[in-house]
């Protein structure tokens, strides 16, 4: 399917028909170019990137290949089609249709969760804007740019909402989406993990696995908003969520395979000293980005988050296939929570613990890919399991911020949490020898840097030897 160049700004919202908000975004429009070129991939102006892009929402569309130059990459506006008989499926307006405008007493709940969702997004861009430059290869270099270039698309998608269902506040909302920026001190982004940084390829892994993974489980809450225009550009964004996830899960794979490669062969645990990354250091990079990303969940009993239930505007994941009343007013929940200094267990009304719910949906599955990562540890007959820590461990956000916890569980004094923190999170001498690893990129098509292991196969059926990217 050919792309349409007469449009601007692709889109299957009809935007031609709506000469005002056509304008507004072709307003943005230039204003997004500029952020992109000023905080987006570092140098990357001219390369030719074989990248997917959606060019509509059906299951042709959504996945066109080809050489494209990132600042032309055609952002467009896709929401999932419409489901004329839908209805809200949870809360004080379950059975009701789906809303099509915005409910006047909604509008700021809803606009504030757009605005966080939205904040997100070009947040990530900008946190991975030098990774280029260190490159393992190119079929990495091509991984990179996609995520960014969909992370811009989904920027647009919430940039959409604001600019076509929230007016005048919508528009300011939607310039302000770019002027706070990661790290910013002034002006930051809305959300703590997406104030770190990533500066190297093990953490970039370890973010599109954890932290592209909060955003899976949020996108698929907000799917189920009864506010129908929502609910379709997130589960649109879903679709393309999962190549994120899948290249983290699959670096992070890479990484232990090609560091269990030169224990077995050299038999040796110093890896460092072969110019691999040693298993401890890969379990303190996921001790850290998974701490980081539990605390995008929130509070563990949050009115916020019952109060969103209520009105219909974020559901729980999968909230359709659930099987109980979904409004939840007489049920309680077990969560793990601080109590004068310790960890307890105890029923809460179930609906000031939707976020600890998700939370915990989500662990579930984050599980999943240290299965997998540790059976790759275990065939190489290495004694090591990759684990999950704790999640009272290093969080700043909810019950477990004042309580010191190590990755086990245990809660202990602060003396003894410091003396622990230097085996259980990254250390400066860590976070030092993973960036010595890194570059510069590794530009030959084919060729992978030392400490990954080549991806089993292509993007789109090509081979691992293809050349992803064209510097010209
Ligand atoms: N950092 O009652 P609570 C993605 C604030 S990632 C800073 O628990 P709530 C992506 C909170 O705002 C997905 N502040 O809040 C991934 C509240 O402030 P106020 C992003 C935080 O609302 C990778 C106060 O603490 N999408 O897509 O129930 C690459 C009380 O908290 C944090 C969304 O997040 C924090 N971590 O829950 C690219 C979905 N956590 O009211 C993209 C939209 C809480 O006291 N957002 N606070 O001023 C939401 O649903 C909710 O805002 C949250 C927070 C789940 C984030």
């Amino acid at each position: 399917m050919a792309i349409d160049y007469t449009q601007r700004i692709p889109n299957n919202v009809d935007l031609a028909g709506d000469r005002r908000l056509q304008r507004a975004l072709e307003n943005w429009q230039p204003r997004f170019l500029d952020w992109w070129k000023e905080m987006g991939p570092d140098g990357t102006t001219n390369f030719d990137v074989y990248l997917r892009t959606a060019i509509s929402a059906d299951a042709n569309g959504w996945a066109n290949f080809g050489y494209v130059k990132m600042p032309d990459y055609r952002w467009g506006i896709f929401l999932a089609g419409r489901d004329p008989n839908r209805q809200i499926a949870f809360g004080d307006n379950k059975g009701k249709p789906a809303w099509q405008e915005v409910p006047g007493e909604l509008r700021s709940t809803l606009r504030r969760l757009i605005v966080t969702q939205g904040d997100t997004e070009p947040a990530s861009v900008e946190q991975q804007r030098q990774l280029g430059k260190t490159a393992p290869s190119l079929y990495d270099l091509r991984n990179v740019f996609q995520v960014n270039v969909e992370e811009g698309r989904h920027l647009w998608a919430m940039v959409y909402l604001l600019h076509a269902y929230f007016g005048r506040d919508g528009r300011e909302e939607a310039e302000a989406l770019l002027e706070r920026h990661s790290g910013d001190p002034d002006k930051p982004r809305i959300l703590g993990a997406f104030n770190e940084k990533t500066p190297d390829w093990l953490s970039f892994f370890m973010f599109t696995y954890f932290t592209d993974r909060d955003g899976k489980y949020q996108l698929a809450s907000l799917a189920e908003s009864g506010f129908d225009p929502l609910s379709r550009s997130c589960r649109f964004m879903l679709i393309e969520e999962a190549h994120h996830m899948f290249v983290g899960e699959s670096g992070v794979g890479r990484i232990v395979q090609r560091t269990c490669e030169l224990m077995k062969e050299h038999k040796t645990d110093d890896v460092r000293s072969l110019g691999a990354i040693d298993l401890p250091t890969i379990q303190r990079y996921l001790n850290f980005h998974c701490s980081v990303s539990l605390d995008l969940f929130g509070q563990e009993a949050s009115t916020n988050a019952a109060n969103y239930y209520t009105m219909g505007v974020k559901g729980r994941y999968l909230e359709t296939r659930l099987s109980d009343d979904h409004l939840l007013t007489n049920a309680t929940y077990d969560i793990d929570t601080a109590e004068a200094g310790r960890i307890v267990r105890k029923a809460v009304p179930a609906l000031s613990a939707l976020n600890e719910r998700l939370r915990q949906d989500y662990l579930e599955d984050c599980a999943k890919g240290l299965l997998r990562w540790n059976k790759t540890i275990e065939q190489a007959g290495i004694d090591f399991e990759l684990k999950l820590p704790h999640r009272a461990f290093n969080r700043r956000i909810g019950a477990f911020a004042d309580l010191h916890v190590s990755p086990d569980g245990k809660v202990m004094s602060e003396a003894d949490w410091k003396a622990g923190e230097g085996t259980w999170l990254p250390t400066a001498e860590d976070r030092a020898f993973v960036t010595s690893l890194m570059g510069p990129a590794v530009i030959e098509p084919g060729k992978f840097a030392n400490w990954i292991a080549p991806p089993q196969r292509g993007i789109n059926n090509q081979p691992a030897t293809f050349e992803y990217v064209r510097f010209n």
